[in-house]
């Protein structure tokens, strides 16, 4: 037998005697007394051999017993009448926008589910920010968003115009679906509505909000991170990857609740399951202190009653999809089939109606029991929070959707339903308006607007609210990089190793350095960074508890309570999700940080491309460090390791900005642009760049290139001036740019051919030049045409162009449509990686010198300038293999 089975009582008069003294030290001695005797118990039974199976569960009961209930200061009828108003004006902005158009869309049955979670939150926990406190961070759901513009609708910081223009945005008045910073920057703070990201951020947003307090950076104010989640959610990997960080840390600062109301979009979450238990079981073991609010008020008479544990008994065997069922059923159906399948049970009921039983309610909708759950939460210390918190998906919403499968979709209400609705909730509305469905905002004067505003008042303000700016940083100059734009006067190092120096520099900043925030996954000696464990310190909240392996030596593991770098170990969303809060941190806590994420270039879009558009959304401010990148550049690790289009989704994010720069000074100009515009300008903009890790010389930087360096391209030398001679412009970048030079080099000494030479730092940055040129040129068609960048450098140089990259082709590819008279030939990486030298993998995808060259004679070729043959001699001579496979599809 399984020893987890339910098993008869065969000594009930045994089994009191052992309460009965539970009790009586509970009573006399306390639950820390108790919890001391029962784990005694347990271990005396293991030691001596039995099986004691490990649970991880409580019983399907509220955490706080009604006893222990801490009780609202508030006014619960006014709270009431508050909250059923913005259910409504939630209710009434989807329904009149999709009566609008039913193309608009938006949710009605996640909030209605909701609006009691929140509405305590905002009444009685969530504090607004004041110049003595930063505010507490609230991650709302994102699809509830039409209950929080409700409330916002409400406090007058929206106006009816506005939710009448609920997902109709164009014209400039309307409110976003969803959360997002990107579209209302002085409102929304964080993007959550991709599911799984909301968990995952609030996790290491309060570990930053830790790390910025232990180095002194902020004084501790006591802020909490509220993240509200549905239980649907959390099957993303995201919502419980990070949790058993945030117990290891002890985040108390942190405080989850999960909307349990058993639905997602589909269907039941669990149907065959109960959700509440399966997630109690994760963040008990995780280390979280774990608070279910499973039952309302009115069920607490019915528990006094039941004298033998029956209810509890029922309640334990029912699982969710029964649950929902009821739900979407009646008072009836429920004393059937919930009360009704013991005689006993039955009893326990047989004096209640069946509305009495309808009104039997879940522990989210009662206001009481939030409170309780969220008050405990507030003061638990050294472990972070959750509520489990059972509602009902569609609350209020009746026969239009409460309980029912459907409900996630419903964006459309008969006028029964909305007039039930209105009766449900009491909102002061006439029959003849009621077709209208109009927003409803009580006169100025009225009790409810009054204590409303008292409210907001004595929370220190409204939330959500966003900070756009904080103090400008004085960034160090160009001239502080003094290294790096001098050249390494023919010593051979990589971009990655240029990169590490400038951190370096900008580190020992007396002004910046000490807001820079250096975040890597397990991957700092693979950079050569593992000088900065020593130097900087790697945070860690406790400090170092043991003496490091490598402690005699110089560069020793160093764990610091007030070190600098952010160590995440294998795991780039969470890494990502730190670089994100410290991004943001300009925003959430009124300093600007300076985050350098290091990663390994192939790991990094692809594999958390959702978080970096989330980044894109937030506005954030840093620097993403690409390493070991480049297909052929990164050799022998093969298919999975080898980056040829981390560039190409780079472009993807609107406000990020991506370079593949070739040369240390290059690095330089473009980081200490990046400063400037991010940290001084404070512009929303952030910076993705690649590093290498092969080693040459680098050039001290030519005079006057910075301009061209960060539009994207500049002429890095030209080709030897005769007359006559054939001419061509080859574009080159990363590594790749230097097999273009080699290229050049050999197209002079073979054939007697000229070639200028540009470093194209950017083809993403010159597309985005090029089309706003051809933007401004479609609309204003009687004015001189202007020019983008690419035909600026290239208008007064003649011949036919050749970009060659270790990226796909169509990265440069991108500036196609700017050269539209001009021939252009692209090589580029396309195709999945494999191990070899970086020789041999630049001749397999056909972007080493050779093909340069002969891209470049085939190109003149084609306009004449030089005879066909000599194509054919060049493939001869550099002993390129005409009928070898096509690199792209083997
Ligand atoms: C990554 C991602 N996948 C899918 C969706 C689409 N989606 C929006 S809400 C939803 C269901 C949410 O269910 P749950 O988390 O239980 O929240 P509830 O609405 O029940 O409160 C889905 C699938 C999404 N927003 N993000
Ligand atoms: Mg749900």
């Amino acid at each position: 037998m399984d020893m987890r089975d339910i098993v008869p009582d065969a000594d009930p008069q045994e089994t009191r005697e052992w309460l009965e003294a539970l009790e009586s030290v509970l009573e006399c001695e306390g639950p820390a007394r108790a919890n001391f005797l029962l784990e005694k118990l347990v271990d005396r039974a293991r030691r001596s051999g039995a099986y004691i199976p490990y649970n991880a569960n409580t019983a399907y009961m509220n955490t706080i017993p009604t006893s222990q209930e801490a009780r609202s200061p508030g006014d619960a009828e006014l709270e009431y009448k508050i909250r059923s108003l913005v259910r409504w004006n939630a209710l009434a902005m989807v329904l009149r926008a999709n009566k609008e158009s039913s193309e608009l869309g938006g949710h009605i049955a996640s909030f209605a589910s909701a609006a009691t979670l929140y509405d305590i939150g905002f009444n009685h926990f969530f504090r607004g920010a004041s110049p003595s406190f930063a505010g507490d961070l609230v991650y709302l759901q994102g699809h509830s968003a039409p209950g929080i513009y409700a409330r916002a609708y409400l406090e007058g910081r929206i106006t009816d115009d506005q939710l009448d223009h609920f997902r109709r945005e164009v014209e400039g008045k309307g409110l976003p679906s969803y959360p997002h910073p990107w579209l209302m920057p002085e409102f929304w703070q964080f993007p959550t509505v991709s599911m799984g990201l909301g968990p995952l951020m609030a996790i290491y947003q309060a570990r930053f909000m830790r790390y910025i307090k232990d180095r002194g950076i902020v004084q501790p104010q006591g802020r909490k991170v509220w993240a509200f989640m549905g239980d649907g959610e959390m099957d993303e990997p995201e919502s419980l990857g990070a949790i058993s960080l945030a117990g290891r840390e002890r985040l108390d600062n942190l405080i989850f609740v999960v909307n349990c109301n058993l639905q997602r979009l589909d269907g039941p979450v669990r149907g065959n399951g109960k959700i509440i238990q399966e997630f109690e079981a994760h963040f008990r073991g995780a280390g979280w202190n774990v608070i279910k609010v499973i039952w309302g008020s009115y069920w607490d008479p019915l528990f006094m009653r039941d004298k033998s544990g029956i209810l509890l008994k029922r309640m334990e065997e029912c699982v969710d999809g029964d649950y929902q069922t009821f739900k979407s059923k009646d008072g009836a159906y429920v004393r059937k089939h919930f009360f009704g399948k013991y005689p006993e049970l039955a009893d326990l009921v047989a004096t209640m109606s069946d509305d009495d039983i309808w009104r039997l309610n879940r522990g989210g909708h009662d206001p009481h029991k939030i409170y309780a759950a969220y008050a405990a939460a507030m003061k638990h210390a050294g472990e972070p929070t959750v509520i489990l918190a059972k509602t009902i998906k569609g609350y209020g919403m009746g026969e239009a959707g409460e309980g029912q499968n459907i409900t996630h979709q419903q964006k459309k209400m008969g006028t029964t339903s909305i007039k039930a609705f209105r009766d449900r909730f009491a909102i002061p509305i006439p029959d003849e308006k009621l077709e209208e469905i109009p927003f409803y905002r009580p006169p100025e004067d009225s009790p409810e607007m009054r204590y409303f505003r008292e409210r907001t008042a004595a929370m220190g303000g409204s939330l959500p609210a966003r900070r756009r700016t904080a103090a400008p940083l004085e960034v160090p100059a160009l001239t502080a990089f003094e290294q790096q734009l001098k050249g390494t006067e023919g010593r051979e190092i990589s971009t990655t190793m240029a990169f590490v120096r400038i951190l370096s520099t900008i580190i020992r900043d007396k002004t910046v350095g000490r807001f820079v925030v250096p975040i890597v996954p397990d991957e700092s000696r693979t950079f050569g960074m593992e000088g900065m464990f020593r130097q900087l310190g790697i945070y860690s909240h406790v400090g170092q508890l043991y003496t490091p392996q490598d402690a005699d030596q110089l560069m020793f593991y160093k764990e610091d309570k007030n070190g600098q770098i952010l160590q995440e170990g294998i795991n780039e969303p969470g890494a990502m999700s730190s670089w994100i809060a410290a991004a943001t941190s300009y925003s959430t806590n009124g300093v600007s940080m300076i985050p350098f994420y290091i990663f390994y270039s192939m790991f990094g879009f692809q594999r958390v491309g959702d978080l970096a558009w989330a980044a894109g959304d937030m506005r954030a401010r840093g620097f993403l460090m690409g390493g070991t990148a480049g297909r052929t550049t990164l050799n022998g690790e093969g298919l999975q390791h080898e980056d040829g289009h981390s560039h190409v989704l780079a472009s993807t994010i609107p406000n990020c900005l991506s370079y593949d720069p070739t040369f240390a000074y290059e690095l330089a100009v473009i980081i200490q642009d990046g400063l400037r515009r991010m940290y001084r300008e404070q512009e929303d903009i952030f910076y993705y760049i690649t590093v290498m890790n092969e080693n040459y010389a680098h050039p001290a930087m030519p005079e006057g290139v910075e301009k061209g360096i960060l539009k994207g391209m500049y002429l890095l030398s030209e080709g030897r001036a005769t007359k006559n001679q054939p001419r061509v412009q080859l574009l080159g970048s990363g590594t790749i740019l230097r097999e273009v030079i080699a290229g050049a080099q050999l197209l002079e000494k073979d054939f007697g051919i000229a070639a200028d030479i540009w470093s194209a730092t950017s083809f993403n940055q010159l597309r985005r030049d090029g089309l706003e040129t051809q933007r401004w040129n479609l609309l204003h068609p009687e004015q001189e045409p202007r020019l983008s960048h690419v035909e600026q450098c290239l208008k007064d140089r003649p011949g036919p162009v050749v970009a060659a990259t270790d990226y796909m082709k169509i990265f440069a590819e991108q500036v196609r449509a700017f050269l539209p008279t001009r021939s252009y030939a692209v090589l580029g990486t396309d195709g999945f990686g494999r191990s070899d030298t970086r020789r041999q993998l630049r001749k397999f995808f056909e972007v080493d010198r050779h093909y340069v060259a002969v891209a470049a004679l085939k190109a003149l070729a084609d306009a004449d300038a030089v005879p066909r043959r000599k194509v054919a001699e060049a493939i001869g001579k550099y002993g390129i293999e005409a009928d070898k496979p096509n690199p792209a599809t083997v």
